[in-house]
């Protein structure tokens, strides 16, 4: 078996995706997905430029072979763009042997460990009466897990707010937005959400809030102390993770479970981490940590030290990586949790899955490979649009992380 073709499908359904078609000599096509949210040109390049050369006659099947190949081979390593263009081929490889042997990739990665997959939705609102109704909405669809963002009041616009029901898309066509930002504001005020959520909603549901890196150690420690009556399943990206062991002081302080890793791209961005038990979940995912072979190697560490994965899953992760995560999250023994933004009917349209969602739980189907494709003649009727996500700037105007 031989790889013959490949091409990137770069598409905007209602947000930029970037998709790696590989096609062997039967006739056999793997999808990888390659979105950055905001810098997606750039893998298009890496990919279309410098990868695809290298791939033309080389055996779909040597899957971590390729993998070393592309990553050691490179001289440069890891990095978002470098991840996530090796990730998209090592989805794409395994779609493909997925294919070839006739059976879903999650057979490939040791079989089901679970029937279904739990997942959490995304509800929010401007203020806390709206949060309320929103999450209300996400436990009359079945949800058990949901997490709960809020505008802060006095501050316009802040991450996590979404644009109408069910959807939430924070990159904008033109230039970033910019916003502002304040962290006093932001500590007074998520301890009043939870408790109105909590009092609403009883002891059951799983709460989770996403911090979105913008607190300092001391600060993020001050917040989850201050939640731990809420019993969060976990505050989510408290601190801008580059200094790992940041989270130490972080841990002295407080029980309330973290997740971080969305930025990730390899296993040494969170293995001090997850040695020190810095954390409770990774949230690596399949687009920009190197593909399911990565993931893999990312989970077995984690597993070592307790700490169970919770794969990011945000709209800006297409239908292709929602689909390899799938099976990644059925079969991988510390699985905790998978984000589930729901995409665009455009989206949805743009790329058939037989992935499918019910009560709050979620099944990659059955279908040989990742159970999903790409729609390329509608694809193009959506062209690519620049976007960035938005900005964060302090009240004084100091830059600060979005
Ligand atoms: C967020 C994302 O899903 C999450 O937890 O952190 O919405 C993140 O802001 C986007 O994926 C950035 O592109
Ligand atoms: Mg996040």
């Amino acid at each position: 078996m031989k790889i013959v073709d490949g091409r990137v499908v770069v598409c905007s359904p209602g947000r930029n995706f970037v998709t790696l078609k590989l096609v062997t000599d039967n006739g056999t096509h793997g999808l990888g997905d390659a979105t950055l949210n905001g810098r997606e040109l750039a893998v298009v390049s890496y990919l279309e430029d410098h990868v695809l050369p290298l791939l033309i006659g080389r055996d779909p099947r040597r899957i971590e072979d390729t993998w070393q190949y592309l990553y050691k081979g490179a001289y440069w390593r890891r990095g978002p763009v470098t991840m996530a263009a090796i990730g998209a081929v090592d989805m794409a490889l395994w779609d493909i042997q997925g294919k070839a042997l006739g059976v879903p990739v999650y057979q490939l990665l040791g079989g089901p460990s679970r029937d279904r997959v739990l997942v959490y939705g995304h509800a929010s609102g401007r203020d806390i009466d709206e949060t309320l109704r929103a999450v209300e909405r996400y436990r009359e669809l079945g949800y058990q897990a949901i997490r709960v963002q809020c505008g802060i009041p006095g501050l316009e616009g802040t991450y996590g707010v979404g644009r109408g029901d069910l959807y939430y898309e924070p990159a904008e066509p033109g230039l970033p937005p910019e916003r502002r930002w304040s962290t006093e504001r932001y500590l007074d005020f998520v301890p009043e959400l939870f408790d109105r959520v909590r009092a609403e909603f009883g002891p059951e549901p799983l709460f989770l809030h996403d911090a979105h890196h913008r607190l300092t150690p001391i600060e993020a420690a001050r917040l989850g102390k201050s939640l731990e009556p809420y019993r969060l399943f976990w505050l989510e990206d408290p601190v801008p993770a580059e200094l790992q062991e940041g989270f130490r002081l972080i841990r002295q302080h407080t029980t309330t479970p973290l997740a971080v890793g969305e930025v990730f791209n390899t296993v040494y961005d969170c293995q001090q981490l997850i040695h020190e038990q810095l954390i409770d979940y990774i949230r690596t995912t399949v687009a920009h940590a190197g593909g399911i072979s990565h993931l893999r190697k990312i989970a077995s560490l984690a597993e070592l030290y307790q700490v169970r994965t919770g794969c990011h899953g945000a709209t800006d992760l297409s239908p292709v990586c929602l689909a390899a995560a799938l099976h990644f999250d059925l079969s991988v023994h510390n699985f905790g949790i998978q984000e589930y933004m729901r995409h665009s009917k455009e989206t949805d349209l743009v790329f058939p899955h037989e992935y499918t969602l019910e009560g709050g739980t979620m099944h990659p189907g059955d279908a040989p490979g990742l159970g999903v494709d790409i729609d390329e003649e509608l694809a193009a009727q959506y062209p690519y649009q620049r976007a960035y996500l938005p900005l964060n700037r302090k009240l004084d105007g100091t830059m600060h992380s979005w």
